[in-house]
């Protein structure tokens, strides 16, 4: 029987960043603009004034520090409030293309790997640059794959889907080897103007390469045990930005085509959910809780990392333990748990089991176990 792995990782960092401070900064002058400008309609009751943000409270509710993003100055334009990315040209490569080429090519030299040995490239995100042809499909020919791509979409856990199908198409003998690529531009579809959320977000693009245990060959290799995946159909987390859009004048401009959520629901819903899928995952592989070295989570909310660690593993997980990024990334929807696993999964020793765990929109929980060689 084929058994699939790990043999590689890659990351694209964007070089701009923006830290809560210079966020709130530009957030409260266009606070205090919207309230000058609507005085009247304030003072006579028929408009609410806005509330600042604070700096103090994101970092308190989220643990976010700074996010990189593909674009500072339209973000922190009091005007603007969203990230200047230029249209290109249908003859130009997309912009998440030219992310995913980065990152995938550090991918495929961490495993030792070319182009020649690549079967299918998954492009696996939250928000395409177009509805077709897809962004894979390009990825795929801007690399020079000789094989097949798809993309895929299940917003925070794309990549752990993404990964389910990856290790079945080498399992089962489709491809011998698969490029997952997540590239992330999460600042396009979040409301700067909105205060309970204009922090969460930013912009990354990562890279995994699945293949056969027989022919990974790298110094990092881990081992697929095994792949759990789940979904729950909730409302607490929508963008209603989609094709039909058009077809009907009365939603243009609401605010329900950027990213909505009721952050408290999905924090109380989704805790219990994804400790109770690692715990049967570990179950159903005969593994117990103190055999998990490490927890390359999600990366939404420090505090919900901490109690789904306690949870899983009946005391509290350390930073080692159950790395987090998001300090210097905020939230980059489907990469997160990636960068995680990217950048803390060195040091683990042969024979320790890790877990890569992504939740998020949907609700969607993925959980991949995995067996450092
Ligand atoms: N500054 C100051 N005060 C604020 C601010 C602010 N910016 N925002 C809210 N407050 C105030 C509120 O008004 C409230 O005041 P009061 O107590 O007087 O009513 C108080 O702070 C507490 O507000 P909350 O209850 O909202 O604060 P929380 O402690 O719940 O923290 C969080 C908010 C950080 C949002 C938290 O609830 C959270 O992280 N929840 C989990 C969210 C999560 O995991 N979401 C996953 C979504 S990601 C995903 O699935 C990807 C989707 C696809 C991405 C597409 C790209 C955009």
């Amino acid at each position: 029987m084929i058994k699939a792995a790990i043999s590689g990782t890659g990351l694209y960092t964007p070089p701009e960043k923006i830290s809560n401070e210079e966020l709130v900064e530009a957030f409260n002058q266009y606070v205090a603009n919207f309230n000058k400008q609507h005085a009247s309609d304030i003072s006579d009751g028929t408009v609410e004034p806005l509330q600042a943000s604070s700096a103090a409270f994101i970092e308190k509710a989220s643990g976010i520090k700074n996010r990189r993003v593909i674009n500072k100055s339209g973000i922190l334009d009091p005007e603007r409030m969203a990230p200047y990315i230029a249209e290109r040209r249908d003859d130009e490569p997309s912009i998440q293309c030219d992310m995913a080429v980065l990152a995938a090519n550090e991918a495929l030299e961490q495993s030792g790997k070319t182009v020649a040995d690549i079967d299918a490239v998954i492009v696996a995100c939250s928000n395409m640059p177009r509805a077709y042809p897809a962004l894979s499909v390009e990825v795929q020919s801007r690399m020079g794959i000789d094989g097949f791509a798809y993309d895929m979409n299940v917003a925070c856990s794309s990549a752990t889907f993404g990964l389910q199908a990856a290790v079945n198409a080498v399992e089962n003998g489709t491809a011998r080897a698969v490029l997952v690529i997540s590239p992330e531009i999460c600042t396009a579809h979040l409301n700067f103007r909105d205060r309970d959320s204009h922090f969460i977000f930013g912009d990354a693009c990562t890279a995994i390469v699945v293949e056969q245990m027989a022919t990974a060959s790298s110094n990092d290799v881990y081992e697929v045990v095994g792949t759990k995946l789940k979904t729950v159909f909730s409302n607490n987390i929508r963008n209603n930005f989609g094709f039909l859009n058009r077809c009907d004048e009365a939603g243009v401009g609401k605010a329900d085509k950027l990213f909505v959520q009721q952050g408290r629901k999905v924090f109380k819903d989704v805790v219990p959910m994804v400790a109770s899928i690692i715990g049967d995952h570990l179950k159903e592989n005969n593994l117990a809780p103190e055999q998990l070295k490490r927890m390359w989570l999600h990366q939404a909310n420090l505090s919900m990392n901490k109690l789904i660690s306690k949870k899983v593993m009946g005391r509290e997980a350390t930073s080692l333990e159950a790395p987090v990024i998001l300090d210097e990334y905020a939230n980059t929807s489907s990469a997160g748990s990636v960068i995680a696993y990217h950048k803390y999964k060195g040091d683990i020793e042969k024979g320790d089991i890790g877990v890569i765990c992504s939740f998020g929109a949907g609700y969607s929980v993925g959980s991949v176990l995995l067996r450092k060689c």
